[in-house]
């Protein structure tokens, strides 16, 4: 061989060396996003009438954040934001996503997911989805999922190489599993329909049989029954396909061991996208009465066991010093969020929302800063840090982690606060941040340091606490809150502090017509 080849060779060997010891360099991922759940939900973060063993081990282990937010108050704009790194106000159609919803995040778009895949891990979503399953709707064609054939695109074609899902989530229709492009376990004998018209006359419904039902409904939640359980949406057939409420934790947990498992030499993301805690609340039996507060605190304690699994999974297979582990909400809590399952009448002593006020719904910081807690033995340090991060900047924070750069015009809100999320000294988070609503009010928050101004489009509300209940509130179009004296949001100091609220809503107008914040 000529010495310029052997040197060619031998310098090609070095770099696949050296990628390969870097990929094993790289620490494996796994996000865990609970839904609804509050920032006083947990032991850890002041729960006193329950207690959350593995989630205050993770936070004693790691860094646990007091100012750790998701960029929404509900499901589908949060758990967008959190993949695609874009504030959701920026796009249409990123509100709560009916059940036959198309896929919301088109193919191709980057996401946290995709820009892991590329730095070469195997990436898989498990648990709730809630962001569109198919096809766009066209003039011959309605578009959304295609129940009964391919369910494309989805998670798939953004980035994930696998995806075991609930499509929607739990109080719509249908109650079946995503298997990558498919539902598992569909007889083709017995299609499965999903519309939103009642299919027949007779076809029993929360109104027609509300006297059958294992949990009554308040408020929506009364088409088709299921498993006991009335649900926002119809459907009919697929028996062979349906799961139990009963049983849903159990799946996540089962799914993400075998991932785990069948990756464990490679580096691996997993977004385990927990159903807890949100309506119809329905732990398993065995989690059944374990607290005083009613299924919405025996579900915290499931949400806790399925924590307690995955950290046992990755102690058995010597992993847990190479992952990086972090736990998250979607949106702030609720209590009656459409079913009867005694959520307020047990609060008792509980606050769901901490010391903040507001909840699900709500630009008030009840409504997304939640509990968000970062572990990875060898290298962060065990500690609380003060410093605000998000759920939206995981895309930028984890491509830098793994060696992976993002174009300037993707995840356009993305900060990378990797070293903050690591707990680093002296790293900073972000220094500002919007808060929005399910997007369909014009209500923003705006934090920046200790100040907290609120825009709300139609001077109302939602999910305010008062007395412990959530309520609705008529409140002014602009407040302004000091944080620091004020966590609660109760004393508006708008009048007293003109310039800050003048610049205060000038970055708020720049942040939404700029496009980007990043
Ligand atoms: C609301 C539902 C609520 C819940 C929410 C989505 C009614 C009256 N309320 O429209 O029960 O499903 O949507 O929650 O139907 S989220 O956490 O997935 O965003
Ligand atoms: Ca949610």
């Amino acid at each position: 061989m000529p010495q310029h080849h052997l040197r060619c060779f031998l310098f090609s060997c070095l770099t696949l060396l050296a990628s390969t010891l870097f990929a094993q360099d790289k620490p494996n991922v796994i996000v865990i996003m609970a839904d609804d759940l509050g920032y006083g939900d947990v032991s850890c973060y002041g729960a006193t009438e329950l207690e959350t063993p593995n989630i205050d081990r993770l936070a004693a282990e790691g860094q646990r954040f007091t100012s750790g937010y998701c960029s929404a108050s509900t499901c589908t704009p949060t758990r967008y934001s959190m993949l695609t790194g874009n504030y959701a106000f920026r796009a249409k159609r990123t509100g709560i996503a009916p059940p036959s919803a198309p896929a919301i995040i088109k193919p191709g778009v980057v996401t946290v997911a995709s820009l892991l895949q590329k730095a070469g891990y195997e990436t898989a979503v498990i648990g709730k989805w809630h962001l569109g399953l198919g096809k766009e709707a066209t003039k011959s064609d309605p578009g959304g999922p295609d129940w009964n054939g391919e369910l494309n695109p989805g998670p798939l074609e953004i980035g994930f190489d696998h995806c075991f899902l609930l499509p929607t989530t739990n109080d719509r229709v249908p109650q079946v599993y995503v298997e990558d492009h498919r539902v598992l376990n569909l007889d083709p004998k017995d299609p499965l329909w999903v519309g939103k018209k009642k299919p027949s006359e007779d076809h029993p419904t929360g109104i027609t049989h509300r006297s059958s039902l294992k949990m009554d409904w308040s408020h929506g939640h009364n088409s088709t029954i299921h498993n006991g359980i009335s649900r926002i949406g119809f459907y009919t057939g697929g028996h062979a396909a349906r799961f139990r409420d009963e049983d849903l934790a159990d799946k996540w947990v089962e799914k993400s061991n075998e991932f785990m498992e069948a990756n464990k030499d490679n580096p691996f993301f997993l977004f385990f996208s927990s159903h807890d805690i949100h309506v119809p609340r329905i732990p398993h039996e065995r989690f059944q009465g374990k607290t005083d507060l009613g299924f919405r605190g025996d579900a915290i304690i499931q949400l806790d066991w399925c924590v307690g699994e995955i950290m046992k999974t990755l102690d058995r297979l010597k992993l847990t010093d190479k992952t990086l582990v972090v736990f998250c909400s979607d949106n702030g809590p609720v209590l009656d969020d459409g079913y009867v399952d005694g959520a307020i009448e047990k609060i008792g002593k509980h606050r769901a929302g901490g010391p903040f006020t507001g909840g699900k719904y709500s630009i008030y910081e009840g409504g997304t800063r939640t509990p968000f807690i970062t572990r990875w033995p060898t290298r962060i340090k065990p500690g609380v840090s003060d410093e605000m991060v998000c759920t939206i900047d995981l895309p930028s924070s984890l491509a830098a982690l793994a060696g992976q750069k993002v174009d300037d015009k993707d995840c356009v809100d993305s900060h990378n606060v990797i070293d903050a999320l690591l707990g680093k000294p002296g790293a900073s988070g972000r220094d500002h941040l919007v808060q929005q609503d399910n997007g369909t009010t014009g209500s923003y928050g705006l934090r920046m340091g200790d100040w907290k101004l609120q825009r709300h489009g139609k001077k109302r509300a939602r999910n305010v606490v008062v007395e412990a209940k959530l309520a609705n509130t008529t409140v002014d179009e602009f407040q302004l809150f000091n944080l620091a004296k004020d966590p609660g949001e109760k004393e508006n100091v708008l009048k007293e502090n003109p310039e800050v609220a003048k610049k205060m809503k000038a970055k708020l107008n720049q942040i939404i017509a700029d496009g980007r914040s990043r």
